[in-house]
């Protein structure tokens, strides 16, 4: 993609150099009405710093919203965005060849640094690749082994338009930056964008309340179903959190309500690393310890036998900081 830089250096400098000789001159004796010509005469209007919140969440966590609030922002060429991390389910802001639209992307792949770490410079050159690396509230990047970031900042110096991903959840969660002339007027002030992110945030909310009362309608003793998610709203609970059965009877954990979500049951120790990734114990004969499902991609289903009576506890490797958790209480 080719983009104008509106702001070369050079023309940068000498406006610059122009507009601080008025400004001397009106210091000097011409007054406030000299500043006033100034600015009428071209002087460049001071950089914003836009915010865009990266994912939403429920106060309980229980329901993250995959989308940024909002995904598409008009700027003036010369502005900067800051994304701002907005929930604890990890996620990126990233643009590939300068910020082109991408029919599709690949799943992502946790040990490839330049998908999960921070990549490309401060500034969109419109046809590098700028990777914010892993963004979230969170302390840390979950599974991922590498460094978690509150926010991300990229300054758009040139004209155009530049589309970026979150490479955790793929094409779906996608965001537009319009950047306008300098000195073009704005569509929408900071108010207004924060407005339609809170707006948004309630509808995903409320999709999410929408998710868990069907899970809930469809779960069982004997069903316990790992969240759900239509690929924007994900509910981040085990239902029903807590079951209780018999000696000898099976639980069936069910990833069959999530479009995007991956998720684990992971009893006893957590696996570290890319073992996460593994299944390992035996689901067959379940008599306390170490048990775990490996990754479980939506479709999903992962069944334990309960071999010996007591509380069983359990969580979802992934999510347990949003308090994925479960137990599984097991009666003679
Ligand atoms: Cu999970």
């Amino acid at each position: 993609m080719v983009i104008r830089l509106l702001s070369r250096p050079g023309r940068t400098g000498r406006t610059v150099a122009a507009a601080t000789v008025l400004l001397m001159t009106a210091a000097l004796g011409a007054g406030l009405g000299a500043v006033t010509t100034a600015a009428q005469a071209g002087a460049p209007p001071a950089p914003v710093t836009w915010t865009v919140l990266v994912g939403s969440q429920t106060d309980d966590m229980a329901i993250q919203g995959q989308r940024f609030l909002p995904g598409d922002i008009t700027i003036d060429a010369g502005d900067t965005v800051t994304w701002q991390a907005n929930g604890m389910e990890i996620h990126t802001v990233t643009f590939l060849d300068g910020g082109t639209p991408q029919a599709s992307l690949p799943p992502l792949d946790p040990t490839d640094p330049q998908q999960v770490t921070r990549q490309g410079g401060d500034t969109m050159d419109g046809t590098s690749y700028f990777n914010s690396g892993v963004l979230t509230t969170g302390p840390d990047a979950g599974p991922l082994p590498v460094p978690a970031y509150a926010s991300y900042s990229l300054t758009f110096p040139g004209q155009g338009t530049f589309t970026y991903y979150c490479l955790v959840h793929g094409v779906m969660m996608r965001g537009v930056v319009h950047v306008q002339p300098a000195g073009a007027p704005y569509p929408a002030t900071q108010a207004d964008i924060d407005a339609e992110a809170q707006w948004q945030t309630n509808a995903i909310n409320n999709d999410g309340y929408a998710l868990w009362d069907q899970v809930r309608a469809a779960s069982s003793r004997h069903r316990v179903f790992m969240g759900a998610d239509d690929g924007v709203a994900m509910l981040m609970r085990f239902v029903h959190r807590k079951v209780v059965i018999h000696l000898g009877q099976k639980v069936h954990f069910l990833n069959t309500m999530s479009v995007g979500a991956p998720h684990t049951v992971t009893f006893g120790e957590e696996p570290q690393g890319p073992a996460i990734f593994q299944p390992s114990g035996d689901p067959t004969d379940y008599e306390g310890g170490d048990l775990h499902s490996g990754f479980m991609v939506p479709g999903s289903k992962f069944t334990v036998t309960f071999n010996k009576v007591g509380r069983f506890h359990y969580i979802c490797a992934l999510h347990d900081d949003m308090g994925m958790k479960g137990l599984v209480v097991v009666r003679p």
